[in-house]
């Protein structure tokens, strides 16, 4: 049983993922904390053109991204960690939103596959199909109520959000750690607090005094104060 967390990612557009070589993705990579696949749909494919899509049934605009490269994608990266549950992330402005609370749960998976579709999408059949397979979950997901090209950047985005949350990934978990304490009595999600660094004074602007008073107590209910202001709360709101 390995104790690295594998993520897969599936597309046609091999070089949208280059930026998982830079930053904290890179180094959890380089350090062998994860292990990263990056693969080509049209590997996959069988006919001189590489064809990926094809025509929607009952017609409508665009084409649809054909079921059986994605099957023999999907197949072939599952074997790559056989002794795992392969948690298969389908990218669709039609899925569950992502959340800190479902980038935490995806902590917890030891094999992400990354379905990365363009297009109109996949033929529905992909997850319908991965849904009741043996070892699979399925998951389709979006980032947000907008429209993106394709499941590329979604998948860039869930990645930075999940390998943040690995153990030894984060230099600093003091930084892990104070995240964990932002939420209010409702539940809600507070955002941060505003942050000051040198100089003390900037283009006019000064660093509030609390700041710079050497007194913790009274910095910290400040920044409570100001994170509630920035939350759209206040403490005497029922
Ligand atoms: C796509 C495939 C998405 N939040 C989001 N907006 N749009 C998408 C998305 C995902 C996949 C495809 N078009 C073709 C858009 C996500 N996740």
């Amino acid at each position: 049983m390995s104790n690295v967390n594998r993520f897969d990612v599936i597309t046609i557009f091999p070089e949208y993922l280059a930026p998982l070589n830079l930053s904290l993705i890179g180094k959890a990579h380089s350090s062998g904390l994860i292990e990263i696949g990056i693969h080509d749909l049209r590997a996959q494919t069988t006919d001189v053109h590489g064809s990926v899509d094809d025509t929607p049934y009952g017609g409508g605009a665009g084409m649809v991204m054909s079921p059986e490269p994605w099957g023999k994608a999907i197949d072939a990266v599952a074997e790559l960690a056989p002794d795992e549950i392969h948690e298969l992330i389908v990218l669709t402005p039609a899925g569950e939103k992502l959340t800190q609370d479902l980038a935490q749960t995806l902590t917890k998976s030891k094999h992400l596959i990354f379905a990365c579709g363009r297009y109109e999408g996949i033929d529905v059949r992909v997850s319908d199909y991965y849904a009741t397979a043996k070892n699979f979950k399925v998951r389709e997901v979006s980032i947000g109520d907008y429209v993106l090209g394709g499941g590329e950047v979604a998948t860039l985005v869930i990645m930075e959000a999940i390998i943040r949350l690995l153990p030894g990934v984060i230099g600093n978990s003091a930084s892990l750690d104070e995240e964990s304490h932002t939420l209010t009595k409702d539940g809600d999600t507070l955002v941060e607090y505003p942050n000051y660094t040198k100089p003390k004074e900037w283009r006019g602007l000064e660093v509030p005094e609390i700041l710079l008073s050497g007194n913790h107590g009274e910095i910290a209910k400040w920044r409570l104060e100001q994170a509630l202001i920035r939350t759209n709360l206040r403490k005497e709101s029922p």
